[in-house]
């Protein structure tokens, strides 16, 4: 399927072209101000917290227009600038799909072009937030420990060039000292990334950046910053060309950025924000409670935990997409003995929800056959993830005398992943921050399966000063490594699921 070359390109002056039953903006998108930047403007938020922001405006007119701000790459801005940042959130699932033209995201940038440009917007009164998707690399955090990475070679450049950052840390803390020098109050930093109290770790490594700016701007941001924990869910794979070709047929415009995503979408957030300012988001279906904790934890060790074990695991079977891969019997009850044995035991619910069925639920997404989110990409930064999706549950399990199968079977499986060789003897091009150190490690212990796990789970930047010291833990992951050696991963998981 390709677009007819003649199509008209989405854009404010095409949008009357659309076809009907198109969902598109109704307000006056020329008057609305900007009130958000938006750091890391990737399919997820443009699917997610703009389709949010689009339903408050959707019900009364405010100023949120959203600044989506890429961090390093043009290669979205170029795609959006032309089509005046408008794109098709197209939501698909067995009965069909719908497309919606969103149009909150006003502007698109590329901040190393123009920093200065980009910090004077994120120093206007008028911006109230500041929100992050900048995925678990963009923070220069040590994965195990949440704390700053003094020596990533990107923050010590911010640190060395206030006015130029590189880092999204190093944004926020220079537009934050250029607001307390305006005597403007700091604006809201919404994290919504997957990462364990995701407000307070960006929160912390804010302030410890800053201390080491200046004493007096880490104290002001500690005393009147404001950074609300959220739990973001909805699945969005990368967009493909079948799905620009698709939205161009269901829309008759063609658009070179749109975004594809299931129906669910849940939002879970602090209500902390800086003088309450911020969009009626409780208008709109997202929960503003005290406390996101518990959520963030069931989200993260559940759905993102059990995301990974399959993208190791399907991705060694030979599996394209999560689909494909629980759509294969064994997987499904593997991944459904993962979360009742293993998981479901440790995690603490939310008030009023039952596990077991959001775990029924969470099977019924994955196996949506036409949202094709390939495992090779959420086996992507596994270093960066596996500490908060599968570490704390296995910590919780061996302090409590328990097993860990499953868990241990899913570790063993992102081994053999950054091994960077399959099952078949085919390279893997695994993409991940720590990739050469993991292989160089792998390589330097020799053949033997148990011996290379051995080796992986010395990392304390990934397992902790901890579990490298743990015999119950490397003992089950030596155990995993060898029946994956031996069956591959659809034996070594149909022998679990059998067990
Ligand atoms: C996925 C997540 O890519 C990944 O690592 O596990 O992006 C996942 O799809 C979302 O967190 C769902 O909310």
């Amino acid at each position: 399927m390709t677009v007819p070359a003649d199509l008209p390109r989405l854009s404010d002056q095409t949008l009357g072209a659309i076809r009907a039953g198109v969902t598109r903006p109704t307000y006056d998108r020329a008057r609305m101000k900007l009130g958000i930047v938006h750091l890391g403007l990737g399919a997820f938020v443009r699917a997610h917290v703009a389709t949010y922001v689009e339903d408050v405006l959707a019900q009364e007119f405010a100023h949120w227009g959203i600044a989506g701000v890429s961090l390093k790459r043009p290669d979205q801005r170029d795609k959006l600038a032309p089509q005046n940042a408008l794109y098709t959130a197209l939501q698909r699932d067995g009965d069909g799909a719908t497309a919606r033209i969103v149009g909150c995201v006003k502007k698109s940038l590329v901040a190393p072009e123009d920093p200065e440009y980009l910090l004077a917007m994120m120093t206007d009164r008028a911006a109230r937030i500041v929100s992050l998707t900048i995925t678990e690399k963009g923070y220069c955090h040590d994965p195990a420990t949440g704390r700053l990475d003094e020596h990533h070679p990107d923050i010590v450049h911010d640190l060395a060039n206030h006015g130029t950052p590189r880092t999204a840390v190093g944004l926020i803390v220079e537009a934050l000292e250029r607001r307390r020098v305006a005597g403007f109050p700091p604006f809201t930093v919404l994290c919504c990334d997957n990462l364990p109290h995701n407000g307070r770790l960006v929160r912390d490594l804010v302030v410890d950046f800053a201390a080491l700016r200046e004493t007096g701007l880490a104290t002001w941001i500690e005393a009147h910053g404001a950074f609300p924990s959220t739990m973001v869910d909805r699945i969005v794979p990368a967009t493909t060309d079948a799905d620009i070709a698709a939205v161009a047929t269901a829309t008759g415009l063609y658009d070179a950025a749109p975004v594809v995503h299931e129906p669910f979408r849940q939002w879970v957030v602090e209500d902390t924000f800086i003088d309450g300012e911020r969009p009626a988001f409780e208008r709109v279906g997202v929960e503003l409670v005290g406390d996101v904790a518990p959520f963030e934890e069931m989200k993260l060790r559940m759905l993102n935990g059990a995301h990974s074990s399959l993208a190791y695991l399907g991705y060694l079977a030979g599996y394209e997409t999560i689909a494909d891969t629980v759509g294969d019997a064994v997987f499904a009850r593997f991944v459904a003995r993962l979360w009742a044995d293993e998981i479901v035991p440790v995690v603490k619910a939310p008030a009023g929800v039952d596990l077991n069925a959001y775990a029924g639920q969470l099977l019924a997404r994955f196996a949506n056959k036409a949202i094709r989110h390939r495992t090779w990409q959420i086996a992507m930064d596994g270093s960066q993830k596996l500490p908060q999706r599968l570490l704390f549950t296995i910590r919780e399990r061996l302090a409590a005398g328990l097993p860990i199968p499953c868990l241990a079977l899913a570790v063993a499986a992102w081994i053999r992943y950054v091994s960077g060789v399959d099952e078949k003897g085919a390279a893997i091009d695994v993409r991940d921050p720590m990739a050469a150190q993991l292989r160089d490690r792998i390589e330097g212990a020799g053949p033997d399966a148990a011996a290379r796990a051995r080796a992986v789970l010395q990392v304390e930047a990934i397992f902790g000063t901890d579990l490298p010291r743990e015999p119950a833990f490397i003992g089950a992951v030596e155990a995993a490594a060898r029946l994956l050696a031996d069956k591959g991963a659809r034996g070594a998981a149909a022998t679990l699921a059998a067990g």
